[in-house]
């Protein structure tokens, strides 16, 4: 009796848990794109980093959104990856 469960599910739950994450959605603010072919390689470019589940920039709203998990990957590293394009994160919402 109890709310003890046994440790097969134990185990099972916990790898769910690492595996599956959590999901964390962050707007970048970007400046320097200019055209959609811009918005295209920041998307292709964060899209290929293992944590990110999907990416997309709009160069209209120098913006990208970008859904990930914080487990696998620091907003540090999208930052990183989208400024090593040659274009300016300059901030979040
Ligand atoms: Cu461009």
């Amino acid at each position: 009796m109890g709310k003890e469960i046994c440790i097969i599910c134990k185990q099972f739950l916990l790898e769910g848990e690492i595996k599956m994450g959590k999901t964390t959605k962050t707007k970048f603010q970007v400046s320097g794109m200019s055209c959609n072919g811009c918005s295209t390689s920041i998307g292709r470019a964060l899209s290929r980093l293992d944590g990110i589940e999907k990416a997309e920039a709009d160069f209209q709203k120098g913006s990208a959104d970008v859904s990930y998990d914080e487990k696998a990957i620091t907003k540090e590293k999208i930052i990183e990856t989208i400024e090593n394009l040659g274009y300016k994160v300059e901030g979040e919402s």
